[in-house]
């Protein structure tokens, strides 16, 4: 099978008043050492082009239109594909998406060495709230601002591997990652965004949240005998902070590759997918073991309701 030198690049902050040139600059220097280090894919965060923006309050929602893009690629962007086009290097990124219908997705793509998008997904699960929330200290507004995604985890071939992305908060549902991993699905890319300050009324501490999001990874993978790369935006944003912890795992669920600090960083693994199948045709051989009679609930019901 497949062997992919795979990269992730950590975004540090991006302020509210970066252009989107300016960010696409740091995103193709991230780029350039991939090449120099031999990535053959490369993987960039959640939401990438921008700042956070959900963490802010308007009442006007469409005041927030300016964070979205309304094409992809589009004159900011393009640089960056042409850039990876001449590397021959695939890569996967996050943004905000503004339909022609006026639909609002937080978003992110895969795109082909040849510059083409060969999958594109709409986070699914959108944490926080729609409207203010005087009981916490910080918003967190996502339902407010993007539709939740309408394309399921789907699984693409790319580079001799398959491929799949999930966003942020959904890398916390175990279904998220077992949708993808029922349709063979090879490499997981993640990105994230995560305040580190209390979004759920609790102060959240920096290393629990960082505790959980390896976790998380390291559980996907290994019950999914599949890689995954998750890719950080971190640091601090107009004041506001966010965890690191960018990491490379591999299908026995152990970390391969972290990043160190809270600014842009690569960090680079080689991926071996023949080292997928032991797992895959025994501990996690899915038909061999899976009793799909008992699961119903999982799909049938959403939340939690008690024996009576
Ligand atoms: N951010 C966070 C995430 O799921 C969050 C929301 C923060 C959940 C802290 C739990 C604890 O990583 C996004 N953008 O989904």
């Amino acid at each position: 099978m497949t062997k992919l030198m795979i990269g992730a690049a950590q975004i540090g902050g991006i302020q509210k008043a970066e252009t989107r040139e300016e960010v696409v600059a740091r995103m193709m220097k991230l780029m350039d050492e991939a090449h120099e280090k031999g990535v053959e894919f490369l993987a960039y965060p959640e939401m990438t082009l921008t700042t956070f923006f959900p963490r802010e309050y308007v009442e006007d929602r469409s005041e927030m239109d300016s964070w979205f893009e309304t094409e992809m690629p589009n004159a900011a962007t393009q640089p960056l594909f042409d850039l990876a086009q001449k590397y021959k290097m695939g890569f996967t990124f996050g943004y905000s998406e503004l339909t022609p219908e006026g639909e609002h997705y937080n978003t992110s793509i895969i795109v082909s060495p040849e510059g083409e998008i060969v999958l594109k997904y709409r986070k699914t699960h959108l944490p926080g709230h729609a409207e203010y929330d005087e009981n916490r200290a910080y918003q967190h507004l996502e339902k407010r601002y993007f539709l939740p995604g309408n394309t399921g985890f789907q699984v693409a071939e790319n580079q001799g591997v398959l491929m799949g992305m999930a966003i942020c908060n959904d890398r916390r549902w175990p279904e998220t990652w077992r949708v993808m991993g029922l349709q063979g699905v090879d490499l997981v890319t993640i990105g994230y965004n995560t305040p580190s300050q209390n979004t759920h009324g609790k102060e959240v501490q920096i290393e629990q949240n960082l505790y959980h999001n390896e976790l998380s990874f390291c559980a996907g993978a290994y019950q999914n005998a599949c890689y995954a790369m998750g890719i950080a935006k971190c640091g601090t944003e107009d004041g506001n902070h966010m965890i690191g912890g960018t990491l490379i795992v591999g299908p026995e669920g152990t970390v391969l590759a972290k990043a160190e600090g809270e600014g842009d960083e690569l960090i680079v693994a080689e991926a071996d997918f023949d080292k997928c199948a032991f797992n895959r045709q025994n501990v996690f051989n899915f038909a061999a073991h899976r009793r799909i009679e008992h699961y119903g609930l999982i799909s049938s019901q959403t939340g939690v309701v008690k024996p009576s």
